[in-house]
C-alpha cells in the first residue's frame, strides 16, 4: 500500500508530509471534474485504520451499525461537488496566521457517489428533542494543546436531515472506491460548505439533544476577530480564479481567450468580471450556466491586447446572493475564508 499511496500523492504539491497535506496542481482546475490524483488533500491527523463499520446512534429510536454492503444496498445518488479548504489562501493574509500555509490550490471538484444522509437519519428516527448530529472520524492525534483528540464535527439536525441539503455519505469518488487520503471507506460530503464539514473516515454518527461544542468548530475553523464574537466557518465564499494564462506566463499579442473558474457556496455565480490594468476597467465575461448546483462554473473572455508589456490580470466573481469578492483578504486571526480578488502578472510580447 505504501507504494500506491506514494503514487496517489505524486502529482500534488506537498504542504506537509505527515499528516499528509497537499495542494492541487493548476491542471486540477482545467476540466469540470478534478481527477482524483490531482484533488487536494487536507488531513489533520495521520491516516487512520478503519474497521469498515459506521455506528448510527445517540438520541435515536433505531440505532444500528452499517457496513459498506448496507450502504450499497440503499438507493444511491451522485453529485459533483466543489470542495475548498477554509484555510485556502491563508498565505495571502498578512500578518500570516498560524495553521497550514496554504497557497491558492486547496480547491478541487469531484463526482461523489453514496447514499443521502437524510435517508440514514430517517431510518434511525431521531427522538423528540434531538437538535444536533455529530460526525466522528476514525482519525485522532495531537492537536495544539490537546494530547489526543478525534476529528469530530457536527451539523444542526435541521440541516443534516434536510433532503434539500443533499448531504452524502459517499463511498465512491470519480467512479472508484474512496482512496485512503480521501476518507476510505466512506465520508460525509456537505455541498456548499467549506471542506471541513465533510468528515472523512466516518466512524460514528451521533444524534444529540445538545449542540456539540468541539475543538474543530469552536477552537479552530472559526472566524475569530478582536471586536466581535467568533463565527464557525460554514458556506464557501464566492471566488474566481484565472486558469489561463497562468501567473507569470508570456503570451503573444493578439486575441487571447482568458479562462477561469468561479464558485460560491452562496451561489450560483452570476457574474465574473476581469480587469487588465488594475485601474477599474472591469469587463463582463461569458459565464457558463452551472452544470450542477454544487460545482464551479467556467468563464471566458476574449482579450484583445496589441501593446507589449506586463499586465496585471484580475477576476472578480459575484453570486446570486449579491456577494462579491473583496479587494483585500478579509482578515481574521486564524486566516480562514480568504476570497480576495487574485492578481496575476502576465507578459505580452
Ligand atoms: N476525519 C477527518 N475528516 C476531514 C478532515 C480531517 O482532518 N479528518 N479534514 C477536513 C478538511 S479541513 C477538509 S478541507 C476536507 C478535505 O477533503 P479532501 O482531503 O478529500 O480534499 O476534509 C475534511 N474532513
Ligand atoms: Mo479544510
Amino acid at each position: 500500500m505504501a507504494h500506491t499511496l506514494k503514487e496517489a500523492r505524486a502529482a500534488l504539491t506537498m504542504i506537509q508530509a505527515e499528516p499528509f497535506n497537499a495542494e492541487a496542481p493548476p491542471e486540477a482546475l482545467v476540466g469540470d471534474v478534478t481527477p482524483t490524483r490531482l484533488h487536494y488533500v487536507r488531513s489533520n491527523f495521520p491516516l487512520p485504520p478503519h474497521d469498515g463499520s459506521l455506528e448510527v446512534g445517540g438520541a435515536v429510536e433505531n440505532g444500528r451499525t452499517l457496513r459498506l454492503d448496507d450502504l450499497h444496498a440503499m438507493p444511491s445518488a451522485e453529485r459533483v461537488v466543489t470542495l475548498e479548504c477554509a484555510g485556502n489562501g491563508r498565505l495571502g493574509q498578512y500578518p500570516l496566521p498560524v495553521g497550514e500555509p496554504w497557497g491558492s490550490y486547496a480547491i478541487s471538484t469531484a463526482r461523489w457517489k453514496g447514499v443521502f444522509l437524510h435517508e440514514v437519519l430517517e431510518q434511525a428516527r431521531p427522538t423528540a428533542g434531538a437538535v444536533d448530529v455529530k460526525f466522528e472520524g476514525a482519525d485522532h492525534g495531537t492537536y495544539y494543546q490537546f494530547q489526543d483528540i478525534t476529528f469530530v464535527r457536527s451539523l444542526a439536525l435541521a440541516h443534516a436531515a434536510d433532503p434539500a441539503a443533499e448531504i452524502l455519505i459517499a463511498y465512491e469518488m470519480n467512479g472508484a472506491p474512496l482512496s485512503p487520503d480521501h476518507g476510505a471507506p466512506f465520508r460525509l460530503i456537505v455541498p456548499r460548505w467549506y471542506g471541513v464539514a465533510s468528515v472523512k473516515w466516518l466512524k460514528r454518527i451521533d444524534v444529540s439533544t445538545e449542540p456539540h461544542v468541539g475543538e474543530f468548530q469552536t477552537g479552530h475553523y472559526i472566524y475569530e476577530w478582536a471586536d466581535r464574537p467568533y463565527e464557525p466557518v460554514a458556506l464557501i465564499r464566492v471566488r474566481a480564479r484565472i486558469t489561463d494564462p497562468l501567473p507569470g506566463a508570456t503570451i503573444a499579442a493578439g486575441t487571447h481567450t482568458v479562462r477561469g473558474k468561479a464558485w460560491s457556496g452562496t451561489g450560483p455565480v452570476t457574474h465574473v468580471h476581469v480587469c487588465f490594468t488594475g485601474e477599474g476597467d472591469w469587463h463582463a465575461t461569458e459565464l457558463e450556466h452551472p452544470k450542477g448546483p454544487y460545482q464551479w462554473q467556467e468563464w471566458s473572455f476574449d482579450w484583445k491586447v496589441t501593446t507589449a508589456g506586463r499586465y496585471s490580470l484580475r477576476a472578480r466573481a459575484t453570486d446570486a446572493a449579491g456577494n462579491v469578492q473583496p479587494d483585500v483578504p478579509p482578515w481574521n486571526r486564524l486566516g480562514y475564508g480568504n476570497n480576495a480578488i487574485e492578481v496575476s502578472c502576465v507578459d505580452v510580447r
